[in-house]
């Protein structure tokens, strides 16, 4: 039989790492787009003639429950989030509604349903904040930072408490950053491989960035997206830290991109005060021994891998105008 499973946010970055895995796997996929948002397909590249597209507002239960009454999905990824933390200080309520109340809303539309639909929610190593001990894995307090994190960890607790009370099979995954060429370049991996590929082929002469000791745990969504699939096919649903376990600064991200084009990044990185955060972490990174043992997941994409495979493909976008699609081998799949 053909399994059916329904992504939010399958124009973002992991919904195209995530689709590919699916049909791959030979699922039916339905990707569900807001009637307000101008629908970006575009980013689902090769994949936009091969997923279905279902229209519907996040924010409407009543629709919502609809479609999963409609599409009977075998699992749900819940994936759509305003996922640039900076911007959550701008719209904290929008922010707090879109993440927490849309995964409170299909939460309660699987229950409503009564299907065995598996749900999956994307959580986050945000909700982990001002981190009391290091690395992190499930067992680790949360202590929110700034409204992203916290609506996140709204979102997951309702996860935890509808398992527990309805007994539903529902489970996240608390992801620390990942990467990709699909990354939006406001995100510092592809805002530095897009200014090194720019560097090297003389469009631009610098890169303004900000704290440059700020730490992060950072791997390939290719791999992250495996994570979330395994966590839906084992027999109990559960919380999993998924991370490679290796703490870098942005210095290191920096000097690693620049050398990728034979660059010295020193020649030509400068400081600006406005990419400073006063909400900064510095010790995020995961301890994944549980996904290990119990997924048999391990990352396969090593930190100087992805910075080459993002660098690599940021030339080629240049080279060729920014304009030509990018080719799936680009992609990592
Ligand atoms: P992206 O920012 O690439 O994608 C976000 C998706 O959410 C897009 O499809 C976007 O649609 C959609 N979206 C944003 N705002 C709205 C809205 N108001 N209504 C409907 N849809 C909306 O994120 P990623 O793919 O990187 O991440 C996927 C999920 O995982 C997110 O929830 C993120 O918070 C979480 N996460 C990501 C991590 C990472 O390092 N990448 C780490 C931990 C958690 P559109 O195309 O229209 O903008
Ligand atoms: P993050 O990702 O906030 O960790 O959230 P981002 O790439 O924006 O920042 C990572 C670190 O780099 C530092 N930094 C800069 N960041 C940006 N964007 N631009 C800069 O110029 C710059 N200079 C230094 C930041 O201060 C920070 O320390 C990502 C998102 O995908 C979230 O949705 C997800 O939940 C978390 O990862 C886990």
């Amino acid at each position: 039989m053909t399994k059916t499973a329904l992504i939010t946010g399958i124009t973002g970055q992991d919904g195209y790492y995530l689709s590919h895995l699916l049909l791959n796997q030979g699922y039916r996929v339905v990707g569900l787009i807001s009637p307000y948002r101008q629908p970006n397909l575009a980013k689902l590249g090769d994949l936009a003639t091969k997923v279905e597209i279902y229209t519907v507002d996040l924010r409407d239960s009543e629709a919502l429950l609809t479609a999963v009454e409609q599409l009977h999905p075998h699992e749900i990824y819940n994936l759509a989030a305003p996922s640039f933390v900076p911007d959550s200080w701008k719209d904290p309520l929008g922010t707090l509604d879109l993440i927490a109340g849309t995964a409170t809303r299909l939460l309660e539309a699987v229950r409503q349903t009564g299907l065995s639909t598996r749900f999956y929610q994307a959580s986050s190593s945000e909700m982990f904040g001002d981190v009391s001990c290091s690395p992190q894995d499930e067992e680790t307090p949360f202590r929110p930072k700034n409204p992203y994190a916290a609506a996140k960890l709204q979102a997951h607790w309702t996860m935890v408490h509808h398992r527990q009370r309805y007994g539903l099979f529902a489970c996240s995954g608390i992801l620390f950053n990942h990467e990709s060429p699909l990354r939006s370049p406001q995100f510092v991996t592809r805002k530095v491989s897009l200014a090194a590929a720019a560097i090297k082929l003389g469009f631009t002469d610098t890169l303004e960035m900000g704290n440059l000791d700020a730490k992060r745990d950072w791997g390939f969504a290719g791999d992250y997206v495996r994570a979330m699939w395994r966590m839906l096919q084992v027999d109990e649903p559960e919380e999993y830290a998924i991370g490679t376990g290796k703490l870098r600064s942005v210095k290191e991200l920096v000097s690693t991109a620049f050398e990728c084009v034979g660059l010295d990044w020193q020649k030509y990185v400068v400081i600006n005060t406005k990419f400073l955060r006063a909400d900064e972490h510095f010790q995020l990174v995961a301890n994944p021994t549980k996904a290990k043992k119990n997924l048999g997941w391990e990352p396969q994409v090593s930190f100087e891998e992805l910075l080459e495979k993002m660098v690599q493909t940021d030339v080629e976008r240049l080279q060729n105008g920014m304009v030509a699609p990018v080719a799936a081998s680009s992609l990592g799949v």
